[in-house]
């Protein structure tokens, strides 16, 4: 019997629901088979079970909407069926129900409304209002945001399931909206929509030394929502926040900030305030605030919990305080359940890590990272609605009675949050604290893709720093499908460079006082986040949106570069946290600054050449490749010498240049082995920052020192990858030193024990060490290349590909042999490179191989260690 079928019907980007937030959304499907070699000949899309519309060829991931425009709220059942190119035809899917979350033009109207009479700044608040229903509902929508983050509820209960709406996004230009369905929550007769909600970013105050302060011009945040009825009988109407809504600085939630965390009081409880008939004579009417732009559909996955985390110890320190530990640095708060008198106040203040056996709270710099709970003398049961915190250890004060283990347990729990993206990445091998790295390489991301992509999640920063993610995304986009996130953080992208002259700044959202400046490798993300979504998700409509603000980057490069085609004598971050820095001095790196900004400039106008080929541009094409020319011809002429030496004699020059593809072939091997010396004389210490990091495993590899890679990963003495997992780390910290192996943190004022960046070798674990690789994009061909290294038996790794769950590993069978195991999805093929044989192309399904294990047949890999 045939087992063809077609799994995952999928609408536009988002992995949690089928929405179209475009009239023409694209499709993707999976198709899954236990025969081999299968491609996709055609395939049919069938519409509420009757229109039929056939797509010829053999794409099945992001696939042109083949029906007419859809309109706003539409609803409809999708099912999609393939026929193989050997003329088998699958049966139907199972259907998926796509709904229209966009707006109609012109049909946003609900007003922005805060409290009359807020207490204190900002102050959180409640806002609410009543409706009648007269008729049957067919349908109910609820389109709402916020200057802020707020959560909705229809008669009593929570409109879904997300938390901090509606996230953070640049929004003087842009802002989202939710468009959930409520049609379970209306009822016939009475109803209640009520927000609560608090400043959330929109009121942070952002800045370092002292200087920071709010950016987006006010101090109270205000919310918006219209709901939409659709009847039975065919008419509609629309419910929208206007002046009419009553709001009063009431709830739980008394004051809350990002950084400061929050002060719940179980007391100011307003039992029925979103349900009807809640007398709310005593709350004032809102105040209608100016809302500058019209929101638009969000495109990411929510924010949501997505994992309860139990107490592991409880710990008495040498100060005689109540410390918790959760066993893993983790970003979220805890959810408390306590009876004590009323009026007494907990007291909860996080930390990531203990120093001296005391919580390590100097690394927050200006964040208290403390929560306030106040009992009201019944049970209760707290979670802060509207902040997180970067922590493992929580230290608790004023708890009522003793906090042993089993109490702490039964009342305490610690719940993660974060942009709920789908998982898509594993990886396992022979070296537990390999295992180990690539865990906390996950929980890296999991705490640092909280609405933007952050650079840390505890201190008073959290920003997206656009070099971090730079260096990330191709790591990100392995372990999660992060497509949709990262397309929506573009947009800001795009807006605030639009709004800068070209230049993308520092961060983004753009908050800082001089954060609009260009420096290399941090506005280099304008060009490689979008194309790495093209190659990892094959999303060419990301790289067609982005490509506008990917070539306005490389203009402001070639203006800045002027006639000598290289970027000097401005600002630079340069290789970020190089072991060498020192701690107050994280840019003295061992690579002149200019080098790493003229090797960017080539590098980022070749990819916008890349896009332009891409996207039919051939005249564009062909002024970056000419741009890219220009550049590297000065920069190997200032920067390198005839033989083949870097000016820097730095292990992130020679990556760089290896990399980047800045050398002729002959001066790369030269640059390789010279790499590999430098690892060597460094008696295999990390020697890179957030520059040379990401790209010197594949440098190493890629000129014939895939040992000295191999090595590099296992060491574990400082600086290494694994140095800060035999300290006990279950993140990725910002310093390869961020604690000193006396167990004291590091003196620097920026120490994050939560940074994604070093975790970038994350994606050359994939690629290379299991031998996972995209060859063609979104994976429509794999590279199933290993490159096994002395000191790890096997290794492996797993993918959720765009087409289906790719698989490739291998194992020393211990007789000299090497078995190598690959899984090519359906509709994929993949070009196979073994150990000392020659390329070759298999298609889809299962495959082993047996071939000479290199290591043992002492080709040189290992003798060059
Ligand atoms: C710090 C962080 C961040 C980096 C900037 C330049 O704020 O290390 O990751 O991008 O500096």
């Amino acid at each position: 019997m045939s087992t063809l079928r077609v799994t995952a019907v999928r609408v536009e980007r988002r992995r949690d629901g089928a929405f179209a937030e475009t009239p023409t959304p694209r499709l993707s499907w999976t198709v899954e088979t236990e025969g081999e070699n299968w491609r996709q000949g055609s395939a049919e899309i069938r519409l509420d079970g009757s229109d039929v519309a056939r797509v010829t060829g053999s794409e099945s991931v992001f696939v042109d909407w083949p029906f007419p425009p859809l309109a706003p709220r539409a609803r409809h059942t999708l099912e999609v069926r393939v026929t193989g190119a050997d003329g088998e035809v699958s049966p139907w899917s199972d259907p998926v129900t796509l709904r229209s979350v966009f707006l109609g033009e012109g049909e946003w109207r609900a007003a922005l409304v805060g409290l009359a009479d807020p207490a204190g700044e900002p102050c959180p608040g409640l806002v609410r209002a009543e409706f009648d229903v007269a008729k049957d509902v067919a349908a109910a929508t609820l389109y709402a945001t916020a200057h802020g983050v707020y959560q909705a509820q229809i008669n009593g209960r929570d409109v879904d399931d997300a938390v901090l709406k509606p996230g953070w996004s640049s929004y003087q230009y842009r802002i989202e909206h939710e468009a959930t369905d409520v049609t379970a929550l209306v009822e016939r007769g009475r109803n209640a929509v009520g927000m609560c909600f608090a400043g959330g970013w929109f009121t942070e105050k952002f800045g370092f030394h002292g200087q920071a302060r709010r950016v987006y011009g006010a101090d109270q945040p205000a919310v918006a929502a219209q709901l939409h009825l659709t009847y039975t009988d065919g008419t509609s109407e629309v419910v929208a926040s206007g002046p009419d809504w009553r709001g009063a600085a009431a709830g739980v939630v008394v004051t809350s900030g990002i950084y400061d965390g929050e002060r719940l009081d179980a007391r100011r409880a307003v039992p029925g305030w979103s349900e009807p008939g809640f007398d709310d004579a005593g709350w004032p009417s809102v105040v209608v605030r100016d809302l500058d732009v019209v929101p638009s559909p969000a495109l990411a996955e929510p924010v949501r919990r997505t994992q309860e985390v139990p107490v592991r110890e409880v710990i008495t320190t040498p100060s005689g305080r109540t410390v918790l530990d959760f066993g893993q640095n983790l970003v979220g708060r805890l959810r408390v359940r306590v009876s004590g008198p009323a009026g007494e106040v907990i007291t909860l203040r996080h930390a990531e890590v203990l120093e001296h056996g005391e919580l390590g709270v100097r690394p927050l710099r200006h964040a208290k990272a403390t929560d306030e709970l106040v009992l009201s003398g019944g049970e209760d049961v707290f979670e802060p609605a509207f902040t997180f915190h970067g922590f493992r250890y929580a230290e608790v004060t004023g708890w009522p009675g003793a906090l042993d283990l089993d109490t702490a347990r039964a009342a305490i729990t610690a719940v993660v949050i974060g942009s709920d993206m789908h998982r898509t990445g594993w990886f396992e091998c022979s070296e537990p604290l390999v295992n180990q790295l690539h865990e906390n390489v996950v929980w890296g991301m999991r705490g640092n893709f909280l609405s933007i992509p952050t650079d840390c999640p505890q201190r008073d920063e959290r920003l997206g720093w656009t070099g971090d993610i730079q260096v990330f995304s191709p790591t990100a986009a392995t372990l999660f499908d992060s497509d949709a996130f990262l397309a929506d953080w573009l947009r800001d992208v795009a807006a605030e460079q639009a709004a800068s002259d070209g230049v993308l700044g520092f961060v983004v959202p753009q908050v800082l006082p001089d954060g609009d400046r260009p420096a290399a490798a941090w506005g280099d993300a304008a060009t490689v986040v979008p194309t790495v979504l093209f190659e990892r998700f094959g999303d060419r409509r990301a790289l067609a949106e982005q490509y506008p603000s990917m070539r306005s980057w490389v203009d402001k490069l070639v203006e800045l570069a002027g006639e000598r085609m290289l970027w000097e004598g401005m600002f630079q971050f340069g290789d970020w946290l190089d072991p060498d820095s020192p701690p107050d001095r994280p840019g003295e790196a061992k690579v002149d600054q200019e080098i790493v900004a003229g090797a960017h400039l080539v590098r980022s106008a070749r990819l916008v050449a890349r896009a332009a080929r891409e996207l039919d541009r051939p005249n564009d094409a062909a002024y970056y490749d000419d741009v890219a020319e220009r550049a590297r011809r000065s920069w190997l002429r200032e920067y390198t010498t005839p033989a083949g030496r870097i000016v820097s004699d730095a292990q992130t020059a020679y990556a760089m240049a290896i990399a980047y593809d800045l050398v002729d072939d002959e001066t790369r091997q030269v640059m390789g082995d010279r790499l590999a010396e430098l690892v060597r004389r460094a008696d295999f210490h990390i020697g890179t920052g957030f520059v040379g990091t990401p790209i010197i495993a594949d440098a190493l590899t890629d000129t014939g020192h895939a040992d000295v890679a191999g090595r590099l990963l296992l060491q574990t003495g400082v600086p290494s990858w694994l140095y800060a997992v035999t300290m006990g780390a279950t993140t990725v910290w910002e310093r390869w030193d961020s604690m000193l192996p006396d167990g004291t943190i590091n003196p620097g004022q920026m120490t994050s024990f939560n940074h994604y960046a070093f975790g970038a070798v994350a994606d050359w674990m994939y690629r290379r060490l299991a031998g996972l690789a995209p060859a063609a994009p979104g994976y429509r061909q794999l590279r199933i290349a290993p490159v096994p290294v002395a000191g790890i038996e096997h290794a492996s790794a797993r993918h959720e590909t765009p087409y289906g769950v790719a698989e490739a590993g291998w194992r020393a069978a211990g007789d000299g042999d090497l078995l190598v195991r690959a899984v090519v999805p359906a509709n994929t093929t993949a070009v196979v490179e073994l150990p000392g044989t020659a390329p070759y192309d298999v298609g889809s399904g299962r495959h082993e191989w047996t071939v000479a294990d290199p290591r043992v047949a002492g080709d040189g890999a290992r003798a060059a260690v």
